[in-house]
């Protein structure tokens, strides 16, 4: 067995956590660290380290309380912004390997900074992205 993330470890309330909602397949609580007050992590109880490794049905119930956490979170602190964040892989600044949405609400500079670097594709490889995606699922 691997060794248990800190959310496994919250999970078997081996740690502490100020937890808002909890569901047979899901537990949200305040994140340690927020960028805004109200940051809120959501995880499944199904312990994978990222997003493509979820179960359907694991994936069905997040989706299911996302919206309503959303809603909570928005309601208690008065925001009207807020990003949803969801990383995966030590690339894309996840710390903990454990599958988790951010809540996080936008509260004058206090919430999520974005680095939005876009840039266009060369020609045909939007086309060649589609058939190869698509081919996947
Ligand atoms: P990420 O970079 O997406 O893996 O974010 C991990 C988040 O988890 C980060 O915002 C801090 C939070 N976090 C880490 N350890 C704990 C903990 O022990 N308790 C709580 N509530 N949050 C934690």
């Amino acid at each position: 067995m691997p060794e248990p993330t800190i959310f496994g470890k919250i999970l078997d309330r081996e740690i502490p956590c100020h937890s808002v909602y909890e569901d047979d397949h899901v537990l949200a609580f305040l994140d340690v660290n927020p960028l805004s007050p109200g940051h809120t992590l959501v995880i499944p109880k199904e312990r994978v380290a990222f997003l493509h490794e979820l179960s359907d049905d694991q994936s069905a119930a997040i989706g299911r309380v996302l919206p309503r956490i959303a809603r909570a979170v928005l309601a208690a602190t008065g925001a009207t912004d807020y990003n949803l964040l969801q990383n995966n892989g030590a690339g894309a600044h996840q710390a903990v390997f454990h599958v988790h949405f951010h809540i996080i609400p936008k509260l004058g500079k206090r919430g999520l900074g974005v680095g939005w670097k876009s840039t266009s594709l060369e020609a045909g490889e939007t086309e060649e992205l589609v058939v190869k995606i698509r081919a996947q699922l």
